[in-house]
């Protein structure tokens, strides 16, 4: 008899323990196909993306938290959540510089692609058709779009223009851990590609066409981010939030104004524009605001696709960072932060006076290929 009771609290003590020590579930994270586990309180072991045609010629874009950069959507939910995303591809004339076009191979119509905002733990199922063979006109009133879509109809800088220009393409979401041949595996036009992945570490990720040539595909405007905010959130309390993509481009002039993409300049590294959010205008002719006294968090990915970026503020100390986006990656206070191809860091400030800060890569030839833009400060506001 004693010796029962006694194997009957040590087996609750046990109990107990385990709940304290076993990975915090969230509600969304439950395990939905056979084949997954979990490691760490990570899911892993997704099931086989699926590739087939279907008849769809409605919005290109679809999903709640995708935003044009530099918006990030509010995360308006507790806990996980499933996001159906879709992202098709398709190709568009955009602008760079002023007077500078080319046609560029897109996620969605934009360069760089939307920006998707989930949080750790969060599942993405995600579908994408190649409509490299259509026509897409992004500018029309779209039913059922994401807020992206509104978005880029409003974009001043960008000058879409529909064109065609049938490849293969795919996509790599560095935000998730799959078997790449397999969900990162290239479809051709006409083709859809369906699968899941899980935002198992909070962070500030790339996403890309991972078909050959990468280097010609991402440099083509194929790129854009994803925003994994950490479960429990960062330390402080931002008043604004925003996100910075930079990149390169290699255009060449080919007479009459038209511009076309130069795979020599891309492989010797010799970029003609490098941009923030795709326009070398995007953040000087219309800069990020804020007030004094505001603490600025803004997502900083370098898309490359082989540059290096040494972002800084003039005007501001960042106040902390956390390198890749991921809050155990904490350091204080920097000036300039030196991002690989495709690496990021999410960083604060506090604004200390009213003004113009401007946003540079420090590498000062990046900057007057056009890699600068500038956050205005407003006064400060009692809060
Ligand atoms: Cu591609």
């Amino acid at each position: 008899m004693k010796s029962l009771s006694l194997s009957v609290i040590s087996a609750s003590i046990l109990a107990a323990a385990a709940s304290v020590s076993a990975p915090v579930a969230f509600a969304d994270t439950e395990l939905k196909h056979d084949s997954e586990y979990v490691i760490d309180g990570k899911v892993y072991g997704l099931p086989e993306a699926k590739v087939y045609r279907e008849d769809y010629t409605g919005p290109a874009v679809v999903g709640d938290y995708l935003t044009q950069v530099p918006n990030l959507a509010k995360l308006d939910y507790k806990g996980n959540k499933t996001h159906d995303v879709r992202m098709d591809v398709f190709s568009q004339k955009v602008e760079v510089a002023p007077g500078v076009s080319y046609s560029a191979w897109t996620f969605g119509g934009s360069v760089p692609g939307p920006v998707l905002h989930v949080r750790e733990g969060d599942r993405v199922i995600f579908k994408m058709k190649n409509r490299s063979d259509e026509e897409v006109t992004i500018t029309k009133p779209v039913k059922n779009g994401s807020p992206f879509f509104q978005q880029l109809q409003a974009n001043t800088y960008q000058n879409n223009q529909p064109v065609i220009n049938p490849m293969p393409h795919s996509m790599d979401f560095h935000s998730g851990t799959v078997a790449a041949e397999d969900k990162w595996r290239t479809i051709s036009p006409g083709e859809t590609i369906e699968f899941e992945w899980i935002a198992n570490y909070a962070g500030t990720y790339m996403y890309h066409c991972g078909t050959s040539s990468v280097l010609m595909h991402t440099a083509m405007g194929q790129y854009g981010a994803v925003v994994v905010s950490p479960k429990d959130g960062y330390p402080t309390d931002a008043d604004k939030e925003y996100v910075l993509v930079q990149s390169e481009h290699y255009l060449e002039e080919v007479g009459d104004g038209e511009f076309i993409y130069n795979h020599d300049a891309a492989l010797n590294r010799q970029p003609s524009h490098v941009t923030f959010n795709g326009h070398v205008g995007a953040l000087s002719d219309s800069p990020l605001r804020a007030d004094e006294g505001d603490r600025v968090r803004l997502h900083v990915l370098n898309a490359g696709p082989s540059g290096t970026s040494s972002f800084h503020v003039i005007g501001a100390i960042f106040d902390r960072v956390w390198y890749e986006g991921d809050p155990r990656n904490d350091w204080y206070g920097m000036q300039t932060v030196l991002l690989g191809a495709s690496n990021s860091a999410t960083i604060e400030f506090v604004v200390p006076e009213e003004g113009i800060y401007k946003l540079v890569d420090h590498e000062f030839a990046d900057a007057e290929l056009g890699a600068a833009g500038a956050l205005i400060a407003g006064p400060r506001k009692d809060k």
